[in-house]
């Protein structure tokens, strides 16, 4: 069928519309209200800011669509109630702020942060001092690694951090505290490195500083269990999901360094890394020190499954 004129329009619109708006200033949702980002501003006096007291998700928009937002909206639903933070408001009605903040900056691609706060209240750990939580929504963009990265894989070490067992705060909970994941991330840097294996306190495999790990041998797919001390990553569900349909079942089984060592391929999923090749870990290529077979076969179905699913923005 020939394209009529107004669908030839169209991209060339949204193009310079988009570009229009990311020379914009950013409108945040805050509480209810969309503002501008110079007046999006919280208290010092916010349990947040204090005690790092709250939660957290990070979701990606593709080609005008919220990648996952149900599973994303559940798992900050449960973050907060594991913490006994009440949002103030209901996942339908943080839903629909979602979708407003990503159609008042215009965005079709991007990352989206949902921030709940513990809000205002006094000095002191106390977090029944503060009678409201606050909700904050940014809609951006991210770049967790280095563009030619998609292309060529990371760099990986074995970080000293540890990933904290559940018998202190769970793995689950997406909170304002990340210092542990971000001191893995500096020992990264510091070696040259982009991203990081952290181990659990036994010394086995839990998952990279903000992204699930993968690794191939011999055609069989793995990635530690969620015991091991990793995040139930959404992307880790729908690449497993993904494998499944390509007529391949991933095992979840514990692995140590040594996996990753002798692995034919190695990946890592994230809604902010998306799915990535590792190449190198402690120095060792993997493999044969480039992006593997599958590892790029896995990459391209995501793409495709990213852009073809999830909930339109009315713009
Ligand atoms: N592990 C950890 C510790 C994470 O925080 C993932 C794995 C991947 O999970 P998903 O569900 O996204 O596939 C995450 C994800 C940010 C940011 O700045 C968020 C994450 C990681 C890095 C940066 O918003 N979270």
């Amino acid at each position: 069928m020939p394209l009529g004129k107004s669908q030839l329009a169209k991209p060339l619109l949204r193009r310079i519309l988009s570009a229009l708006m990311s020379s914009q200033p950013l409108k945040i949702y805050l509480d209810g209200e969309i503002v501008p980002e110079n007046e999006a501003k919280i208290s010092v006096f916010d349990h947040g800011l204090l005690y790092g007291d709250g939660v957290f998700e990070g979701i990606r928009i593709y080609n005008g669509r919220v990648f996952k937002l149900t599973e994303h909206l559940e798992r900050l639903y449960d973050s907060a109630r594991a913490i006994c933070l009440t949002i103030p408001i209901s996942i339908a009605e943080m839903e629909q702020a979602t979708l407003k903040t990503v159609a008042a900056n215009g965005l079709r691609d991007g990352y989206i942060r949902l921030v709940i706060t513990r809000g205002v209240g006094s000095l002191g750990l106390n977090p029944y001092q503060c009678p409201k939580a606050s909700v904050i929504i940014i809609a951006s963009s991210i770049a967790l690694y280095p563009k030619e990265r998609y292309e060529t894989g990371l760099t990986l070490i074995t970080c000293g951090t540890r990933r904290p067992s559940s018998a202190a705060l769970s793995p689950q909970v997406k909170s304002l505290n990340y210092l542990n994941n971000i001191m893995a991330k500096i020992e990264c840097m510091q070696a040259g490195c982009e991203e990081g294996i952290m181990l659990n306190e036994q010394g086995f495999v839990a998952e990279c500083t903000g992204d699930n790990v993968f690794i191939v041998k011999r055609d069989q797919v793995t990635t530690p269990p969620i015991s091991s001390g990793g995040l139930d990553g959404i992307t880790r569900q729908t690449v497993i999901a993904l494998l499944s349909e390509m007529g391949i079942t991933c095992r979840e089984a514990v692995m140590t360094r040594y996996d990753i060592y002798t692995a034919d391929e190695c990946f890592l999923t994230g809604t902010a890394a998306e799915v990535i090749a590792a190449v190198q870990y402690d120095r060792r290529p993997i493999g044969d020190g480039k992006p593997g077979k599958l590892t790029e076969k896995l990459i391209a179905a995501f793409k495709v499954y990213a852009n073809a699913h999830g909930t339109p923005v009315t713009y």
